[in-house]
Formats: C-alpha cells, sequence, structure tokens
C-alpha cells in the first residue's frame, strides 16, 4: 500500500523511506527539516567519547588474546549508537544494555573493570545497577526489552521522571520477547525508547533471513508506537533522534522505536569467524562510513578540532586503556561456590545439591 494512501494515524507511525542523518559520511552537514544539529559542546564531547569506547573496545579484544577476558562482542563501527544514545539519556534515565554494550556502559560512567567482570567470567554482574541507573548486560537475547517497559511502567506509575532506553540488535527484534515490550509499551504510553542497532547480522544469519518487513522501524506501527529509521553510523543523528524520543517519552507521549543503521566491523565475538559468511568487499564498504571519521572530518571542517584537542582525546584514550589493562591483569580472587548465591532469595533443592555436587568435585 502507498504511504500516502494510509490513513494519516497509521501514516505518522512510519519511519521515513531513507534513513534520517545529519552529517554525510565524508562529514558534510545535512540540513534535516525535523532534526536540529546538536551544539558544539555535544559534537566535541561525542568525538571524545566514541574515541575513548573505541580504545576501550581494542583493548578488550587484546585481553581476550591474553587469556584475561573470557570473551568479548566489539561493537566497532557502532560507536555512534554506542555513545550518541547515552549521552543523550539524562542522569535519571535508565539504560538496559545487551553484551555488545560494554562501550555504551563505559560512556555512562560503570567503570571498565566492573563492566567486563561478566565478560571475564568473574562474577555474574560486575556493577551496582542503581548506582549508575545501568540495568544488567544481558545475554538472553531481549529479555532487556521486557525489563525497560517494566521499569519505565513503574516509574511512570509512581510519578518519577523517568525514561529507559533499551539497546538490541537486529537479530533480538525476532525474539518474542521484543513484541511482547513493545505491545505493552504501546499500550501503557511507557517512557521507554527502543534503539535497534541493525547491525546486518545475528551471528551469521542475516536480515534478509529473518525480517520479511521494508525495516525493523516499520514494525513499531503494528504496536501504535511511532517509528524513527536513522543512520547508525551518523553520531549526530543518533544522539538528535534518541534525544527528541527521549524528550518525547518524559513529556508522556509514550514509547519510540528506532532503527539505527549500522555495522559490526569485527566478527560476531573473539570465537566467531566472519569470513565465513560475509566478504571483505563489504566489511570494506562500511569502513568507508566510519562513524568516528564521520565527526572528526565535521569537527575539523568546523575549526572545532585542531590537532591539539586531537593528541589531547588520544593520550585520554591511550591513559584510559593502560588503566584497563591495569585492573585485568590483576588476578581476583573467585570462590566458585558463590556461582550459587544470589540466584533465588531461598536456594532450591537443586541449587543445593548442585552446589553441594561442585563443593565435593573441587575437595
Ligand atoms: C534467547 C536467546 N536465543 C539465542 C541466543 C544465542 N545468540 C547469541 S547472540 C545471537 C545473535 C544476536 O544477534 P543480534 O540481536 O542482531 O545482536 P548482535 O550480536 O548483532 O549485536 C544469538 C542467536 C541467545 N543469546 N539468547
Amino acid at each position: 500500500m502507498a504511504r500516502t494512501s494510509l490513513p494519516a494515524r497509521e501514516r505518522s507511525l512510519l519511519p521515513t523511506d531513507e534513513p534520517l542523518s545529519l552529517l554525510t559520511r565524508t562529514g558534510e552537514p545535512v540540513a534535516d527539516p525535523v532534526l536540529d544539529m546538536p551544539g558544539d559542546d555535544v559534537l566535541l564531547e561525542l568525538h571524545r567519547k566514541m574515541v575513548v569506547g573505541r580504545r576501550f573496545d581494542t583493548q578488550a579484544t587484546a585481553l581476550t588474546r591474553q587469556g584475561r577476558l573470557a570473551v568479548y562482542p566489539s561493537s566497532r563501527g557502532q560507536e555512534a549508537c554506542e555513545v550518541g544514545a547515552v549521552l543523550a539519556l539524562r542522569e535519571q534515565d535508565w539504560l538496559f544494555p545487551t553484551y555488545r554494550d560494554s562501550v555504551a556502559l563505559v560512556t555512562r560512567g560503570v567503570p571498565a573493570g566492573e563492566t567486563l567482570t561478566l565478560l571475564q567470567g568473574g562474577w555474574h554482574l560486575g556493577y551496582d545497577p542503581y548506582e549508575h541507573r545501568v540495568g544488567p548486560q544481558c545475554t538472553p537475547l531481549a529479555t532487556n526489552t521486557l525489563h525497560a517497559v517494566g521499569l519505565a511502567q513503574a516509574a511512570s506509575l509512581k510519578g518519577e521522571d523517568t525514561v529507559a532506553l533499551v539497546l538490541v540488535g537486529d537479530g533480538a527484534t525476532s525474539e518474542g520477547d521484543t513484541h511482547e515490550a513493545l505491545n505493552f509499551a504501546g499500550v501503557w504510553k511507557a517512557p521507554v525508547v527502543f534503539l535497534v542497532q541493525n547491525n546486518g547480522y545475528a551471528i551469521s544469519v542475516p536480515m534478509s533471513k529473518q525480517n520479511a518487513a521494508p525495516s525493523l522501524a516499520h514494525k513499531g506501527v503494528g504496536y501504535g508506537v511511532p517509528s524513527v529509521l536513522v543512520d547508525g553510523n551518523d553520531p549526530a543523528a543518533v544522539y538528535a533522534v534518541v534525544r527528541d524520543a527521549v524528550r518525547t517519552a518524559a513529556d508522556g507521549g509514550g514509547p519510540t522505536l528506532i532503527e539505527a543503521l549500522t555495522y559490526r566491523v569485527e566478527a560476531h565475538t573473539n570465537a566467531d569467524d566472519a569470513t565465513r559468511y560475509r566478504d571483505a568487499d563489504e566489511v570494506a564498504a562500511w569502513l568507508d562510513r566510519d562513524p568516528v571519521d564521520r565527526i572528526e572530518a565535521y569537527l575539523t571542517s568546523k575549526g572545532l578540532l585542531d590537532d591539539a584537542r586531537r593528541a589531547a582525546v588520544t593520550a585520554e584514550a591511550e591513559a584510559f586503556a593502560a588503566s584497563v589493562r591495569d585492573v585485568m591483569n590483576t588476578d581476583v580472587e573467585v570462590d566458585p561456590a558463590e556461582l550459587f548465591a544470589h540466584v533465588y532469595a531461598e536456594p532450591t533443592r537443586q541449587l543445593q545439591e548442585q552446589a553441594a555436587m561442585l563443593a565435593e568435585e573441587l575437595a
């Protein structure tokens, strides 16, 4: 059905045909009729946090090779989403990330060592969710969508000014949880923002094998949730659409579904061989759309980023990577019996039996 022949209400929920963008791939500004270019201070902060985030990402990948991290899902290439979305949150808002979103956590201020505890296998969760207003990094796909809607609705019932931002991948939108979460977010007009980082693949499964809709953002219409399609490699645009969606939610306007078109440059995790399901030309084409290069080009052409500032940001990123190495190179004392703690308030008989078996094996 042609867009123009749809009833006005449905049309208003649909995304634009082309992804929204504020910067071309070579960093020239694009005038958008709806989105405002973020201010210079925000753009400089986006750049700083993206450079630091990328360095953190390469450091974490290196730690897997040194046996210091069990597994690491890189978000290289997705920094515009990881950083743009988090900087658009207010202090009182909550973030619900996945395993891929360590850079988002670090951007939110969770200490790197605490962020990486889960992936190191040191402890169930290395940080206090309440301290940073960051839910546990979830590894079961899409469970965080339900947590986000639940928290957002509870906050709304309590009269609190809190918005929940949930990050998911394209693959997670095929899970029932995402549909249940979108449905009730729409019914309740819960203050929640769904950001789908569509990086093209669910491990080796390409988008074409799991989605028949024109875009993932089109799915919002069925739930009465307005949807936005954005260039996910454009940090200015991602920041602007998430900030607008957070404002709408905070003002009582309900949820927004945002699909950000991006690409995972590295393999799914260090345990995956991406050359088995995608070719080098495809990766090269996306490297050409690099989000860090894009904002650097814009800031440099505007005279906001000079060699001195670039060097200072690089030095900050290097110092941060060194601090991550220091934390991760320190051996942690882990008591295997703690694996069973905090699973249930009252441990079940099965858990008690398993704990006893483990204790016997280790004795
Ligand atoms: C409920 C559930 N089913 C299956 C898996 C196995 N699994 C782990 S990652 C993944 C693909 C996820 O792809 P996507 O949501 O696009 O996120 P990305 O890894 O690309 O960021 C799958 C199927 C899982 N973790 N949880």
